[in-house]
């Protein structure tokens, strides 16, 4: 059994590899950028994660449904709601289904593993936890969530600070903390630090149960050299004083992982990295097309002892 924490556009990738690969796959889902509109329940980590590995995820875009209609955001529009927030028709089903199961008193984790069966995805997909984590961004237009600052704003704003609101009181999810203590490697995705796994991480239970395994906790920088393969990472990073790069990512995880998979480019940071006690392997990690999913997950699987 194999885990791996993950966010959504950067991770998804890594998540399909591994499960090209083996049966049974745990893929734990972070909460913090889930977002209430138009009086639904959006989880975008979740949902990359599920259409990714039901092969219908947009992977141009990185988010939605390929090949997804956009009738009802049209229609949002006519009414006079804003409509940054692109929702695709069949997507828009996903978040409706979600939110009424919500509202039937349905936990996060149950709706999850029934979404799941209904777009045939096997490896188990459980969100960190079933309580509200919301990553916020301190920006000099005031306090913004993420999706705020990052798709309404355009990520535009400077960023002067990042708080995970809800973290202090939330309960890990017991299947995550089971998931990660049964399995023989558990990853850290190459997501961004600050945003996808930051917020699971600031979980306390979530945190120490990392900790306590760390030994065999694997994870993979979603930096190459000072630029993220995808997304504002870097942006985060520089704005919380935490130096971009690989080893700035090692350092951010060192409580919580004994192995780092850096890129080819970046080996001159291994001896840095190893210091913090750290196994260093080095690779290509950009991941272009599926058989790179495959190549990079199977160079973890085959590569990383623990
Ligand atoms: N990201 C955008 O940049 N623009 C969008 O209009 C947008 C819509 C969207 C709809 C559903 C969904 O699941 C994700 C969506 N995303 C969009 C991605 C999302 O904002 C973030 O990239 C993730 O939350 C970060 O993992």
């Amino acid at each position: 059994m194999i885990t791996i924490l993950s966010g959504g556009t950067g991770s998804v990738k890594l998540v399909r590899g591994l499960a090209s690969q083996i049966q049974d796959l745990n893929v734990i889902s972070n909460v913090g950028d889930n977002y209430w509109l138009y009086g639904m329940y959006l989880c975008p980590d979740i949902d990359t994660i599920i259409y990714g590995l039901a092969d219908l995820l947009d992977f141009e875009r990185g988010w939605g449904i390929k090949k997804d209609s956009f009738g009802f955001l049209r229609q949002m529009e006519v009414f006079g709601e804003e409509t940054w927030f692109s929702i695709g028709d069949r997507d828009a089903a996903t978040h409706l289904m979600r939110t009424n199961m919500l509202k039937n008193g349905k936990n996060l984790s149950d709706i999850t593993k029934w979404m799941c069966e209904k777009f045939a995805v096997e490896a188990k997909v459980i969100p960190v936890t079933d309580n509200t984590v919301e990553t916020r961004i301190s920006t000099n237009k005031g306090e913004l969530h993420l999706q705020e600052y990052w798709v309404k704003y355009r990520g535009l704003d400077e960023v002067l600070g990042i708080q995970y609101i809800g973290a202090d009181k939330a309960r890990p999810n017991p299947e995550a903390i089971n998931a990660m203590h049964d399995s023989k490697l558990v990853i850290i995705a190459p997501g961004n630090p600050l945003t996808s796994i930051g917020p699971m991480l600031s979980i306390k239970g979530v945190r120490k149960e990392l900790s306590k395994i760390k030994k065999k906790v694997v994870a993979v920088s979603p930096l190459i050299g000072d630029k993220a393969i995808s997304g504002p990472a870097a942006k985060y990073m520089q704005a919380a004083g935490i130096e971009v790069s690989a080893y700035g990512v090692a350092k951010m995880y060192s409580d919580v992982c004994s192995h780092m998979i850096i890129d080819t480019k970046d080996k001159a940071l291994a001896k840095k990295i190893q210091n913090l006690d750290t196994q260093v392997y080095e690779t290509k990690i950009k991941m272009i097309n599926k058989e790179g999913e495959k190549t990079l997950a199977s160079f973890i699987l085959n590569q990383v002892h623990v």
